[in-house]
């Protein structure tokens, strides 16, 4: 399950330094050469419309090292930030989300789980539990008005989504109030109307209200610019189901026995100490959170409010482990993962694919690869289907010793309003969005 590929003909690693550079300004002026290099000059690079437009590094600027790091504009006065909703297609009208409400949930879902993020081949599909869209929409602090949705003014349908949460994310020394943009959705049968612009418009005219001028993202596709290009990587726990559903295939000479015993796991984890998350852990936990993430040049700047509603397990939404040394008490290593399904298109034996992905993870005294083995461990317990895991932060010096293997997708990361001249490598990133 990959988060979708950029899609052919955008430049990911190669941007054009000047892609807006005049293809008729060469003195050679043939019909024929003209022809030639505007068409050199259209597929060399993606025109981006709407982006182009926005405060965000663009691919002209990069490798422009006059530029200075951090915010592209000002905030502007609040008195000057428009008052009313950005204007849709007259079909369509804004709603705000009540995720309290249990049928507004229940709507959304029904959005996603039929509108939301494929993977290239179109055999799976997010289907984020209507739990876990409560658990991300309603942290500390968050504001009601940035759970956005279009309805359909004729059927009242919900035909589109965006939400935003609050966050505090350190740049380097800088801490920046920021939204975390996500689940930006366009019912299949609307795309291609240039819909998303307008919707992400309007989150920001919304985020601007509440006096905040920078965003975090992330998206399968590229975009100007990403400030890193992640990989997804998966760990087999359900091999013969991975295999039938099309996730995964069975390797060169590998028999089905062979591939199942490859990937068998203990049945409980191996360090003493190791066990659940617990309310009377939330300070511990967030002083080794703060000190572990401090090293990575954009991190979340968690407090214990935070990790309490991010950290805390919440059943079949995020569960975290914490290593006790038996001897002293201390809390020296934690470990967590979110749940997030994807429905199986299609398959005639199955219908739901359980994926566990990794979030935080701190080691101070366990090794790292000891306690994401142990994490693996319980996630097998508790019948997931595959462990995934970004390359972030150290999650490089587990991957493939712990049996990981890279996906086929890339996940890029983008700030809004706000310029990383040189992108980070993924190990510089602590950061970890739904
Ligand atoms: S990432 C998950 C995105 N969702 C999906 O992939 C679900 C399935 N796909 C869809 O629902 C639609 O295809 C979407 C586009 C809605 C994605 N991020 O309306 P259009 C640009 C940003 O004709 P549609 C997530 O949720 C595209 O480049 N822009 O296209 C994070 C083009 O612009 P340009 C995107 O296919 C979202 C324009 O939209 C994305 O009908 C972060 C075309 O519009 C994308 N994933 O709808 C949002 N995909 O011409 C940004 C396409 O310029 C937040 N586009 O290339 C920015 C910060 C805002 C807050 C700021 C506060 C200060």
């Amino acid at each position: 399950m990959t988060d979708g590929n950029p899609p052919p003909g955008s430049s990911k690693e190669n941007p054009d330094p000047n892609p807006e550079a005049n293809p008729f300004s060469n003195d050679d002026s043939s019909l024929e050469s003209i022809v030639r290099r505007f068409q050199d000059s259209m597929s060399s690079v993606k025109r981006h419309k709407f982006w182009e437009t926005q405060p965000v590094g663009q691919f002209k600027d990069v490798g422009d090292t006059s530029l200075p790091d951090g915010s592209i504009e000002l905030p502007t006065p609040l008195s000057e930030v428009k008052q009313e909703p950005y204007n849709l297609p007259s079909p369509y009208e804004w709603t705000t989300c009540d995720m309290d409400s249990e049928e507004t949930c229940t709507e959304v879902y029904i959005l996603l789980k039929n509108n939301y993020v494929e993977d290239d081949e179109n055999l799976f599909r997010f289907n984020y539990s209507k739990e876990f869209l409560r658990w991300a929409l309603r942290p500390p602090g968050y504001y009601k008005s940035w759970h956005i949705g279009v309805r359909a003014k004729a059927s009242k349908k919900l035909v589109a989504f965006i939400t935003g949460v609050p966050a505090r994310i350190r740049v380097r020394n800088e801490i920046v109030k920021m939204a975390e943009i996500n689940f930006l959705c366009v019912h299949k049968k609307l795309r291609s109307k240039r819909l998303a612009p307008v919707m992400i418009k309007e989150v920001t005219r919304r985020v601007h209200l509440e006096n905040i001028w920078q965003a975090a993202y992330t998206a399968g596709v590229v975009l100007p610019t990403p400030i890193t290009t992640c990989q997804y990587w998966h760990r087999s726990l359900n091999p013969k189901k991975l295999i039938e559903v099309g996730f995964s295939r069975l390797g060169a000479r590998m028999t089905m026995s062979r591939t199942i015993k490859l990937y068998k796991l203990p049945d409980s984890p191996v360090t003493p100490g190791f066990r659940k998350m617990e309310l009377r852990d939330v300070s511990a936990v967030t002083r080794l959170l703060r000190n572990y993430l401090s090293q990575f040049v954009v991190s979340p700047d968690f407090d214990e409010n935070d990790v309490q509603h991010w950290l805390l397990p919440t059943e079949d939404v995020v569960d975290s482990y914490l290593v006790e040394s038996p001897e002293t008490h201390d809390i020296t290593d934690f470990c967590s993962f979110y749940t997030l399904p994807s429905s199986i298109l299609g398959n005639q034996n199955y219908s739901i694919l359980k994926a566990a992905y990794s979030y935080y993870n701190v080691s101070t005294k366990t090794p790292l690869l000891q306690l994401m083995n142990d994490a693996l461990i319980v996630a097998n317990r508790k019948d997931f289907d595959v462990f995934n895991a970004l390359d972030v932060m150290h999650n490089e010096s587990f991957l493939k010793e712990l049996k990981f293997g890279p996906g086929d997708g890339q996940l890029h990361y983008y700030l809004y309003n706000y310029r990383i001249r040189n992108a980070l490598r993924p190990s510089e990133l602590g950061l970890v969005l739904l």
